[in-house]
Protein backbone atom coordinates (compact mmCIF):
# COMPACT_ATOMS: atom_id res chain seq x y z
CA UNK A 1 0.00 0.00 0.00
CA UNK A 2 2.73 2.40 0.44
CA UNK A 3 4.32 1.78 -2.78
CA UNK A 4 0.43 3.08 -4.22
CA UNK A 5 0.70 5.96 -1.73
CA UNK A 6 4.76 6.95 -2.80
CA UNK A 7 3.56 6.50 -6.49
CA UNK A 8 0.36 8.85 -6.02
CA UNK A 9 2.67 11.44 -4.09
CA UNK A 10 5.03 11.10 -6.45
CA UNK A 11 3.48 10.87 -10.30
CA UNK A 12 1.81 14.49 -8.79
CA UNK A 13 5.11 16.11 -7.54
CA UNK A 14 5.87 15.32 -11.19
CA UNK A 15 2.85 15.82 -13.06
CA UNK A 16 2.50 19.51 -11.23
CA UNK A 17 5.52 21.16 -9.96
CA UNK A 18 8.97 18.68 -11.73
CA UNK A 19 11.98 20.31 -9.94
CA UNK A 20 10.41 22.92 -7.52
CA UNK A 21 10.77 22.17 -4.11
CA UNK A 22 6.74 20.64 -2.86
CA UNK A 23 3.48 20.30 -4.37
CA UNK A 24 0.86 21.85 -3.67
CA UNK A 25 -1.72 19.26 -3.84
CA UNK A 26 -5.25 21.00 -4.64
CA UNK A 27 -3.78 23.90 -6.36
CA UNK A 28 -1.77 21.75 -8.39
CA UNK A 29 1.53 23.34 -8.58
CA UNK A 30 4.85 24.08 -7.15
CA UNK A 31 5.55 24.97 -2.93
CA UNK A 32 8.35 26.60 -2.43
CA UNK A 33 9.38 26.82 1.02
CA UNK A 34 12.18 29.70 1.83
CA UNK A 35 13.88 26.99 4.10
CA UNK A 36 15.68 26.26 0.89
CA UNK A 37 16.20 29.30 -0.37
CA UNK A 38 17.11 29.21 -4.13
CA UNK A 39 18.34 25.43 -4.10
CA UNK A 40 15.29 23.28 -6.11
CA UNK A 41 14.03 19.84 -6.10
CA UNK A 42 13.92 19.36 -2.20
CA UNK A 43 11.27 16.15 -2.91
CA UNK A 44 13.23 15.21 -5.58
CA UNK A 45 16.34 14.44 -3.06
CA UNK A 46 14.88 13.69 -0.65
CA UNK A 47 12.85 11.11 -2.20
CA UNK A 48 15.69 9.32 -3.96
CA UNK A 49 16.57 6.31 -0.66
CA UNK A 50 12.26 6.03 -0.84
CA UNK A 51 12.09 5.04 -4.34
CA UNK A 52 15.50 2.84 -4.85
CA UNK A 53 13.96 0.97 -1.52
CA UNK A 54 10.78 0.33 -2.88
CA UNK A 55 12.18 -0.71 -6.29
CA UNK A 56 10.70 2.15 -8.45
CA UNK A 57 13.42 2.36 -10.56
CA UNK A 58 12.03 3.92 -13.44
CA UNK A 59 11.56 6.87 -11.00
CA UNK A 60 15.09 6.40 -9.33
CA UNK A 61 16.44 7.02 -12.87
CA UNK A 62 14.79 10.05 -13.88
CA UNK A 63 15.27 11.39 -10.48
CA UNK A 64 19.17 10.83 -10.85
CA UNK A 65 18.75 12.33 -13.83
CA UNK A 66 17.09 15.58 -12.50
CA UNK A 67 19.51 15.46 -10.38
CA UNK A 68 22.64 15.34 -12.68
CA UNK A 69 21.70 17.72 -14.77
CA UNK A 70 19.85 20.70 -12.80
CA UNK A 71 20.64 20.30 -9.17
CA UNK A 72 22.73 23.12 -8.67
CA UNK A 73 24.06 24.95 -5.22
CA UNK A 74 25.96 27.77 -7.19
CA UNK A 75 22.87 30.28 -6.01
CA UNK A 76 22.81 33.43 -4.33
CA UNK A 77 20.48 31.44 -1.60
CA UNK A 78 20.05 32.03 2.07
CA UNK A 79 19.44 28.54 3.29
CA UNK A 80 18.68 26.73 6.97
CA UNK A 81 21.66 24.93 7.44
CA UNK A 82 19.41 22.40 9.25
CA UNK A 83 17.11 21.68 7.10
CA UNK A 84 19.86 21.69 3.96
CA UNK A 85 21.95 19.13 5.71
CA UNK A 86 18.89 16.86 7.08
CA UNK A 87 16.97 17.06 3.73
CA UNK A 88 20.02 17.74 0.73
CA UNK A 89 23.14 16.40 2.40
CA UNK A 90 20.78 13.24 3.59
CA UNK A 91 19.41 12.56 0.78
CA UNK A 92 22.12 12.66 -1.02
CA UNK A 93 24.59 10.00 1.29
CA UNK A 94 21.60 7.50 1.18
CA UNK A 95 21.19 7.63 -2.44
CA UNK A 96 25.10 6.88 -2.69
CA UNK A 97 25.30 4.55 -0.41
CA UNK A 98 22.26 2.78 -1.47
CA UNK A 99 23.18 2.93 -5.17
CA UNK A 100 26.64 3.42 -5.33
CA UNK A 101 26.54 6.15 -8.09
CA UNK A 102 29.15 8.41 -8.05
CA UNK A 103 27.28 11.75 -8.56
CA UNK A 104 25.18 10.98 -5.68
CA UNK A 105 28.31 11.63 -3.16
CA UNK A 106 30.19 13.93 -5.92
CA UNK A 107 27.01 16.65 -4.73
CA UNK A 108 26.81 15.79 -1.25
CA UNK A 109 30.42 16.74 -0.53
CA UNK A 110 29.82 19.95 -2.48
CA UNK A 111 26.92 21.08 -1.21
CA UNK A 112 28.99 20.01 2.40
CA UNK A 113 31.38 22.31 1.65
CA UNK A 114 28.87 25.14 0.91
CA UNK A 115 27.49 24.82 4.30
CA UNK A 116 31.04 25.53 5.93
CA UNK A 117 31.25 28.66 6.57
CA UNK A 118 28.29 28.80 9.34
CA UNK A 119 30.63 27.45 11.06
CA UNK A 120 32.45 30.72 11.33
CA UNK A 121 31.48 32.30 14.44
CA UNK A 122 33.65 32.97 17.56
CA UNK A 123 32.43 29.63 19.19
CA UNK A 124 32.40 27.44 16.02
CA UNK A 125 28.44 26.66 16.71
CA UNK A 126 27.08 27.37 13.42
CA UNK A 127 24.37 29.80 12.47
CA UNK A 128 20.99 28.77 11.75
CA UNK A 129 20.61 30.44 7.98
CA UNK A 130 23.28 30.94 5.74
CA UNK A 131 23.75 32.34 2.26
CA UNK A 132 25.43 29.87 0.36
CA UNK A 133 26.72 32.25 -2.60
CA UNK A 134 28.59 35.16 -0.11
CA UNK A 135 29.08 32.54 3.05
CA UNK A 136 27.09 34.73 5.80
CA UNK A 137 25.38 33.38 8.06
CA UNK A 138 23.23 35.16 10.71
CA UNK A 139 20.46 33.59 13.30
CA UNK A 140 17.13 33.50 13.41
CA UNK A 141 15.43 36.93 14.22
CA UNK A 142 13.33 35.29 16.83
CA UNK A 143 15.47 32.92 18.78
CA UNK A 144 16.73 33.99 22.14
CA UNK A 145 19.19 36.49 22.07
CA UNK A 146 20.27 35.59 19.32
CA UNK A 147 21.22 32.27 20.00
CA UNK A 148 21.36 29.17 17.73
CA UNK A 149 19.00 26.24 18.47
CA UNK A 150 19.60 22.98 19.82
CA UNK A 151 18.33 21.33 17.38
CA UNK A 152 19.69 22.58 14.48
CA UNK A 153 23.39 22.58 15.39
CA UNK A 154 22.77 19.41 17.28
CA UNK A 155 21.40 17.48 14.12
CA UNK A 156 25.11 17.95 11.64
CA UNK A 157 26.74 15.14 13.30
CA UNK A 158 26.11 12.05 11.21
CA UNK A 159 25.74 13.78 7.90
CA UNK A 160 29.53 15.27 8.41
CA UNK A 161 30.89 12.21 10.14
CA UNK A 162 30.17 11.03 6.56
CA UNK A 163 31.34 13.90 4.66
CA UNK A 164 34.70 13.22 5.89
CA UNK A 165 34.66 9.57 5.46
CA UNK A 166 33.78 10.06 1.80
CA UNK A 167 35.80 12.93 1.25
CA UNK A 168 38.37 12.23 3.02
CA UNK A 169 38.76 15.81 4.58
CA UNK A 170 38.69 16.00 8.14
CA UNK A 171 36.93 19.47 8.48
CA UNK A 172 33.87 18.43 8.64
CA UNK A 173 33.99 15.85 11.59
CA UNK A 174 36.04 18.52 13.01
CA UNK A 175 33.69 20.92 12.78
CA UNK A 176 30.68 18.18 14.59
CA UNK A 177 33.12 17.06 17.44
CA UNK A 178 33.73 20.49 18.18
CA UNK A 179 30.09 21.48 18.67
CA UNK A 180 30.44 18.69 21.54
CA UNK A 181 33.24 19.76 23.07
CA UNK A 182 31.12 23.66 23.59
CA UNK A 183 28.54 21.87 25.03
CA UNK A 184 30.80 19.43 27.40
CA UNK A 185 32.28 22.44 28.55
CA UNK A 186 29.09 24.31 29.57
CA UNK A 187 26.77 23.90 33.05
CA UNK A 188 23.81 22.10 32.12
CA UNK A 189 20.79 22.89 34.57
CA UNK A 190 19.34 19.63 36.46
CA UNK A 191 21.91 18.19 33.62
CA UNK A 192 18.93 19.32 30.87
CA UNK A 193 20.17 21.54 27.13
CA UNK A 194 18.64 24.21 27.22
CA UNK A 195 17.31 25.04 23.09
CA UNK A 196 19.18 27.89 22.63
CA UNK A 197 22.73 28.64 22.78
CA UNK A 198 24.93 31.85 21.56
CA UNK A 199 27.40 31.55 19.09
CA UNK A 200 29.27 34.25 20.12
CA UNK A 201 29.25 34.40 23.79
CA UNK A 202 28.98 30.34 24.09
CA UNK A 203 26.78 30.53 26.73
CA UNK A 204 22.97 29.22 26.76
CA UNK A 205 20.12 31.75 26.00
CA UNK A 206 16.29 31.22 27.29
CA UNK A 207 16.58 27.68 29.61
CA UNK A 208 13.69 26.17 27.82
CA UNK A 209 13.82 22.39 27.45
CA UNK A 210 12.28 20.30 24.81
CA UNK A 211 12.20 16.90 23.46
CA UNK A 212 10.03 18.50 20.89
CA UNK A 213 10.80 21.55 17.91
CA UNK A 214 14.23 23.16 19.11
CA UNK A 215 15.58 19.85 21.25
CA UNK A 216 14.61 16.61 19.49
CA UNK A 217 16.93 15.54 17.10
CA UNK A 218 20.15 16.85 19.05
CA UNK A 219 19.23 13.65 21.60
CA UNK A 220 18.61 11.75 18.68
CA UNK A 221 22.18 12.23 16.94
CA UNK A 222 23.88 11.54 19.99
CA UNK A 223 22.40 7.97 20.06
CA UNK A 224 22.46 7.44 16.47
CA UNK A 225 26.43 8.78 16.65
CA UNK A 226 27.56 6.35 18.85
CA UNK A 227 25.72 3.44 17.12
CA UNK A 228 26.86 4.95 13.73
CA UNK A 229 30.62 4.32 15.26
CA UNK A 230 30.14 1.07 15.59
CA UNK A 231 29.74 1.71 19.21
CA UNK A 232 33.39 3.54 19.65
CA UNK A 233 32.06 6.76 20.30
CA UNK A 234 31.98 6.92 24.28
CA UNK A 235 31.70 10.37 24.58
CA UNK A 236 28.49 10.00 22.10
CA UNK A 237 27.24 7.44 24.43
CA UNK A 238 27.55 8.79 27.72
CA UNK A 239 26.02 12.54 26.57
CA UNK A 240 22.84 10.47 25.19
CA UNK A 241 22.42 8.52 28.25
CA UNK A 242 22.80 11.14 31.23
CA UNK A 243 20.85 13.45 29.03
CA UNK A 244 18.20 10.79 28.91
CA UNK A 245 18.30 10.28 32.86
CA UNK A 246 17.81 14.12 33.03
CA UNK A 247 14.81 13.86 30.94
CA UNK A 248 13.28 11.15 32.63
CA UNK A 249 13.69 12.85 36.27
CA UNK A 250 12.53 16.16 35.19
CA UNK A 251 10.43 15.92 31.97
CA UNK A 252 8.87 12.45 31.86
CA UNK A 253 5.40 12.28 33.39
CA UNK A 254 2.48 10.46 33.80
CA UNK A 255 -1.47 11.45 33.57
CA UNK A 256 -4.19 10.60 35.66
CA UNK A 257 -5.70 8.63 32.88
CA UNK A 258 -2.41 6.62 33.30
CA UNK A 259 -0.62 7.97 30.25
CA UNK A 260 2.83 8.87 29.99
CA UNK A 261 4.15 11.68 28.21
CA UNK A 262 7.21 14.16 28.22
CA UNK A 263 6.38 17.86 29.23
CA UNK A 264 8.64 21.16 28.22
CA UNK A 265 10.72 22.91 30.75
CA UNK A 266 10.85 26.15 30.96
CA UNK A 267 13.04 27.97 33.55
CA UNK A 268 12.55 25.08 35.77
CA UNK A 269 8.53 25.14 35.29
CA UNK A 270 6.72 22.47 33.40
CA UNK A 271 4.22 22.70 30.55
CA UNK A 272 2.13 19.85 30.39
CA UNK A 273 2.22 19.78 26.26
CA UNK A 274 4.03 17.36 24.22
CA UNK A 275 4.42 17.61 20.70
CA UNK A 276 3.75 15.46 17.96
CA UNK A 277 7.57 16.13 17.45
CA UNK A 278 8.18 14.76 20.69
CA UNK A 279 6.82 11.01 19.52
CA UNK A 280 9.73 10.09 17.36
CA UNK A 281 11.15 9.71 21.36
CA UNK A 282 9.33 6.22 21.95
CA UNK A 283 11.79 5.25 18.50
CA UNK A 284 14.53 6.57 19.97
CA UNK A 285 14.06 5.14 23.43
CA UNK A 286 13.70 1.58 22.26
CA UNK A 287 16.68 1.57 19.96
CA UNK A 288 18.82 3.04 22.88
CA UNK A 289 17.55 0.33 25.33
CA UNK A 290 20.25 -2.23 24.11
CA UNK A 291 22.98 -0.19 25.34
CA UNK A 292 21.42 1.57 28.66
CA UNK A 293 23.59 1.58 31.67
CA UNK A 294 22.78 0.32 34.91
CA UNK A 295 20.24 -2.84 34.36
CA UNK A 296 17.76 -0.01 32.38
CA UNK A 297 17.38 -1.63 29.25
CA UNK A 298 13.81 -3.06 30.30
CA UNK A 299 13.17 0.60 31.56
CA UNK A 300 14.10 2.14 28.51
CA UNK A 301 11.85 -0.53 25.72
CA UNK A 302 8.84 0.46 28.73
CA UNK A 303 9.60 4.02 28.15
CA UNK A 304 9.48 3.83 23.98
CA UNK A 305 5.98 1.45 24.71
CA UNK A 306 4.32 4.22 26.63
CA UNK A 307 5.31 6.79 24.71
CA UNK A 308 3.75 4.88 21.34
CA UNK A 309 1.36 4.20 23.57
CA UNK A 310 -0.01 7.86 24.36
CA UNK A 311 1.02 8.70 20.67
CA UNK A 312 -1.56 6.68 19.89
CA UNK A 313 -4.24 8.03 21.63
CA UNK A 314 -3.54 11.48 20.74
CA UNK A 315 -4.91 10.22 17.03
CA UNK A 316 -7.18 8.06 18.50
CA UNK A 317 -9.00 10.79 20.44
CA UNK A 318 -9.34 13.08 17.14
CA UNK A 319 -12.09 12.82 14.56
CA UNK A 320 -9.88 11.88 11.68
CA UNK A 321 -7.68 9.52 13.82
CA UNK A 322 -4.49 11.47 12.74
CA UNK A 323 -2.83 13.23 15.69
CA UNK A 324 -2.65 16.85 16.24
CA UNK A 325 0.85 19.27 16.18
CA UNK A 326 0.28 19.64 19.65
CA UNK A 327 -1.88 18.05 22.88
CA UNK A 328 -1.87 18.67 26.69
CA UNK A 329 -2.15 17.01 29.56
CA UNK A 330 -4.04 19.56 31.77
CA UNK A 331 -6.94 21.91 32.29
CA UNK A 332 -8.88 18.51 32.53
CA UNK A 333 -7.31 16.69 29.01
CA UNK A 334 -5.33 14.16 27.90
CA UNK A 335 -3.36 14.00 24.66
CA UNK A 336 -5.95 16.54 23.35
CA UNK A 337 -5.37 19.61 21.37
CA UNK A 338 -6.90 22.32 22.99
CA UNK A 339 -5.42 25.50 20.98
CA UNK A 340 -7.16 25.91 17.57
CA UNK A 341 -3.25 26.78 16.22
CA UNK A 342 -2.18 23.04 17.39
CA UNK A 343 -5.05 21.01 15.92
CA UNK A 344 -3.45 20.36 12.46
CA UNK A 345 -1.96 17.91 11.06
CA UNK A 346 0.64 18.35 8.68
CA UNK A 347 1.76 14.44 7.04
CA UNK A 348 4.29 14.38 9.88
CA UNK A 349 6.12 11.28 10.68
CA UNK A 350 6.76 10.65 13.92
CA UNK A 351 4.37 8.48 15.33
CA UNK A 352 4.48 5.76 12.47
CA UNK A 353 8.15 6.72 12.56
CA UNK A 354 8.11 5.53 16.90
CA UNK A 355 5.55 2.52 15.50
CA UNK A 356 8.35 0.94 12.85
CA UNK A 357 11.24 1.27 15.69
CA UNK A 358 8.69 -0.47 18.71
CA UNK A 359 7.97 -3.11 15.70
CA UNK A 360 11.01 -3.88 14.81
CA UNK A 361 12.22 -4.26 18.43
CA UNK A 362 9.39 -5.95 19.94
CA UNK A 363 7.21 -7.80 17.08
CA UNK A 364 4.26 -6.64 19.23
CA UNK A 365 1.43 -7.02 16.21
CA UNK A 366 -0.49 -4.04 17.90
CA UNK A 367 2.24 -1.43 16.23
CA UNK A 368 1.06 -3.00 12.93
CA UNK A 369 -2.45 -2.29 13.31
CA UNK A 370 -1.62 0.66 14.42
CA UNK A 371 0.31 1.90 11.38
CA UNK A 372 -2.62 0.30 9.34
CA UNK A 373 -4.84 2.61 10.85
CA UNK A 374 -2.89 5.69 9.84
CA UNK A 375 -2.68 4.27 6.64
CA UNK A 376 -6.23 4.57 6.45
CA UNK A 377 -6.81 7.82 8.32
CA UNK A 378 -4.21 9.45 5.33
CA UNK A 379 -5.96 7.68 2.71
CA UNK A 380 -9.60 8.83 3.99
CA UNK A 381 -8.60 12.51 4.90
CA UNK A 382 -5.18 13.85 3.29
CA UNK A 383 -5.20 12.07 -0.35
CA UNK A 384 -6.31 14.28 -3.00
CA UNK A 385 -6.64 13.83 -7.05
CA UNK A 386 -3.52 15.94 -6.95
CA UNK A 387 -1.45 14.32 -4.19
CA UNK A 388 -1.56 14.43 0.04
CA UNK A 389 -2.08 17.46 1.71
CA UNK A 390 -1.89 18.06 5.50
CA UNK A 391 -5.24 18.78 7.80
CA UNK A 392 -5.73 22.49 9.52
CA UNK A 393 -8.36 20.43 12.08
CA UNK A 394 -8.04 16.69 12.66
CA UNK A 395 -11.06 16.92 15.14
CA UNK A 396 -12.87 18.68 12.75
CA UNK A 397 -15.51 16.63 10.48
CA UNK A 398 -15.11 18.84 7.71
CA UNK A 399 -12.16 18.60 5.70
CA UNK A 400 -10.16 21.59 5.46
CA UNK A 401 -6.27 20.88 3.51
CA UNK A 402 -3.64 23.49 3.78
CA UNK A 403 -2.17 22.66 0.38
CA UNK A 404 0.90 21.15 0.96
CA UNK A 405 2.46 18.02 0.55
CA UNK A 406 5.70 18.16 2.34
CA UNK A 407 8.66 16.57 1.18
CA UNK A 408 9.33 14.58 4.44
CA UNK A 409 5.86 12.51 3.34
CA UNK A 410 8.14 10.76 1.22
CA UNK A 411 11.07 10.77 2.66
CA UNK A 412 9.97 9.59 6.13
CA UNK A 413 6.43 8.54 6.83
CA UNK A 414 6.06 6.57 3.72
CA UNK A 415 9.11 5.01 4.18
CA UNK A 416 8.46 4.64 8.15
CA UNK A 417 5.22 2.81 6.79
CA UNK A 418 6.91 0.90 4.12
CA UNK A 419 9.51 -0.65 6.59
CA UNK A 420 6.59 -1.11 9.62
CA UNK A 421 4.91 -4.15 6.95
CA UNK A 422 8.38 -4.90 5.61
CA UNK A 423 10.97 -7.88 7.01
CA UNK A 424 13.66 -6.77 9.39
CA UNK A 425 16.17 -7.56 6.72
CA UNK A 426 15.08 -4.78 4.90
CA UNK A 427 17.97 -1.77 6.27
CA UNK A 428 18.45 -3.38 9.30
CA UNK A 429 19.02 -1.35 12.26
CA UNK A 430 22.98 -3.60 12.44
CA UNK A 431 23.91 -2.13 9.73
CA UNK A 432 22.32 1.41 9.19
CA UNK A 433 20.94 4.18 11.06
CA UNK A 434 18.59 6.41 9.79
CA UNK A 435 19.23 10.15 9.78
CA UNK A 436 16.34 12.46 11.56
CA UNK A 437 15.00 12.81 7.96
CA UNK A 438 14.97 9.44 7.84
CA UNK A 439 17.59 8.71 5.11
CA UNK A 440 19.85 5.73 6.02
CA UNK A 441 23.73 5.69 6.21
CA UNK A 442 25.39 3.03 6.86
CA UNK A 443 26.83 2.30 10.56
CA UNK A 444 31.18 2.94 9.85
CA UNK A 445 33.27 0.06 10.77
CA UNK A 446 35.09 0.19 13.60
CA UNK A 447 38.59 1.20 12.34
CA UNK A 448 36.24 3.31 10.20
CA UNK A 449 38.21 1.09 7.01
CA UNK A 450 36.41 -0.34 4.99
CA UNK A 451 32.21 0.24 4.18
CA UNK A 452 31.43 -1.45 1.29
CA UNK A 453 31.28 -4.84 3.35
CA UNK A 454 28.46 -3.52 5.93
CA UNK A 455 25.91 -1.86 3.26
CA UNK A 456 24.29 -5.26 2.35
C1 LIG B 1 11.47 16.46 9.36
O1 LIG B 1 12.10 17.39 8.57
C2 LIG B 1 12.44 15.81 10.33
O2 LIG B 1 11.87 14.65 10.85
C3 LIG B 1 12.82 16.74 11.46
O3 LIG B 1 13.62 16.08 12.41
C4 LIG B 1 11.58 17.26 12.14
N1 LIG B 1 10.60 17.79 11.24
C5 LIG B 1 10.28 17.08 10.02
C6 LIG B 1 9.14 16.10 10.14
O4 LIG B 1 8.14 16.40 10.99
Amino acid sequence: VSLQMMKHAWDNYKRYAWGLNELKPISKQGHSSNLFGNIQGATIVDALDTLYIMEMKEEFKEAKEWVEQNLDFNVNAEISVFEVNIRFVGGLLSAYYLSGEEIFRKKAVELGEKLLPAFNTPTGIPWALLNIKSGIGRNWPWASGGSSILAEFGTLHLEFIHLSHLSGNPLFAEKVMNIRKVLNRLDKPEGLYPNYLNPSSGQWGQHHVSIGGLGDSFYEYLLKAWLMSGKTDEEGRKMYYDAVQAIETHLIRKSSGGLTYIAEWKGGLLEHKMGHLTCFAGGMFALGADGAPNDKTGRHIELGAEIARTCHESYDRTSMKLGPEAFRFDGGVEAIATRQNEKYYILRPEVIETYMYMWRLTHDPKYRQWGWEAVEALEKYCRVDGGYSGIRDVYSNRQSHDDVQQSFFLSETLKYLYLLFSEDDLLPFEHWVFNTEAHPLPILDKDDGNKEENQK
